[in-house]
């Protein structure tokens, strides 16, 4: 008798299949928005692609929870869109000023700084319509502490903390544990409530959002130390956004704090650390341990 041979985990089928699900709801989770030029602005930036990894992120721990993925659909749009909100209001000449983003101009330079504000902030109240009212099948206690998560992550606790730390940070000399708090609230927050919020849906005990919020911590951290990487590395055609814009504005980045052989390997103990925390979980947490490796070994 043959024996059962264990395929291993195919991760770029599942990035595949997850990102198929997920452009489809994101096209489908706007209009019929007025005016016309409010719901051009959203959809420009919301379906501009983009790596997709906050809602492959959710889905994932929403079945290892031992959910049915497809009932967290809208809320890893929801994730989606305060991700883009996010990056509209970063590139505004006030904050980040920047000029492209996944590729193309960023939204203020097509619609203008009032229209992107706003196409922002639509889609950050739409990212709370999606969980309470555009979710079906998940019981509303379940669906009352993800809208909790996702208020307390683009809020002061989260992106907007973050995002003034930062500001205040411009010119100054940063130590680590200020480039840590910054990244933790930037970046890290909202990778954490994507795990955090998918799990909630699919029921998660306890223990599993313990092991969960500790593997979102080490990936989150690794993320951003890998994207300061690639600000020196990479290409803004690969990256899609400008390259080297860290060293021009004089940003406190890991590699300019610890270089970039002690960055990588910081990165990579941050990966074993979070996929360790998921261990028990075995064969059901293989993607998103497989998803950590996919963030250090990324190239954009
Ligand atoms: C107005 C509620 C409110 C919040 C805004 C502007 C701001 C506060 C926070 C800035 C957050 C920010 C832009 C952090 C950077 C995160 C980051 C590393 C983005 C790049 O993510 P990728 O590489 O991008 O996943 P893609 O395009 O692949 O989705």
């Amino acid at each position: 008798m043959a024996e059962d041979i264990k395929k291993p985990f195919d991760l770029s089928n599942y990035l595949e299949q997850s990102k198929n699900k997920i452009e489809l709801a994101l096209d489908e989770s706007l209009g019929p928005e007025e005016p016309e030029q409010l719901r051009t602005a959203m959809r420009y930036s919301l379906l501009a692609g983009g790596k997709r990894l906050r809602p492959i992120l959710c889905l994932a721990a929403c079945e290892l929870a031992g959910g049915n993925p497809d009932k967290a659909v809208p809320t890893a749009v929801a994730l989606e869109m305060i991700h883009t909100m996010s990056l509209i209001h970063d590139d505004l000449p006030a904050m980040d000023n920047d000029d492209i983003r996944r590729g193309r101009p960023t939204n203020h330079k097509v619609y203008g700084d009032a229209i992107a504000i706003l196409a922002g902030d639509a889609l950050l109240t739409r990212a709370f319509e999606m969980v309470s009212i555009r979710t079906q099948g998940v019981p509303a206690d379940r669906l009352i502490k993800v809208v909790g998560e996702l208020s307390l992550v683009a809020g002061a606790p989260g992106l907007v903390g973050g995002q003034v730390v930062d500001l205040e940070s411009e010119g100054k000399k940063v130590d680590l544990e200020t480039l840590e708090f910054i990244h933790l609230h930037k970046t890290g927050a909202l990778l954490s409530a994507c795990v955090i919020c998918g799990a909630l849906i699919g029921g998660a005990e306890e223990k599993l959002i313990n092991a969960l919020k500790t593997y979102a911590k080490g990936i989150g951290l690794a993320f951003q130390i890998i994207d300061d990487i690639l600000d020196v590395t990479a290409s803004s055609e690969v990256l899609g956004k400008t390259a080297g814009k860290d060293l021009l504005a004089d940003k406190t980045t890991y590699p300019k704090l610890l270089g970039l052989d002690e960055s990588r390997r910081r990165a990579k103990e941050l990966v074993r650390i979070s996929k360790e925390a998921l261990e028990p979980w075995e064969e059901s947490s293989e993607p998103l341990r497989a998803l950590a490796d996919y963030i250090t070994n990324r190239d954009r």
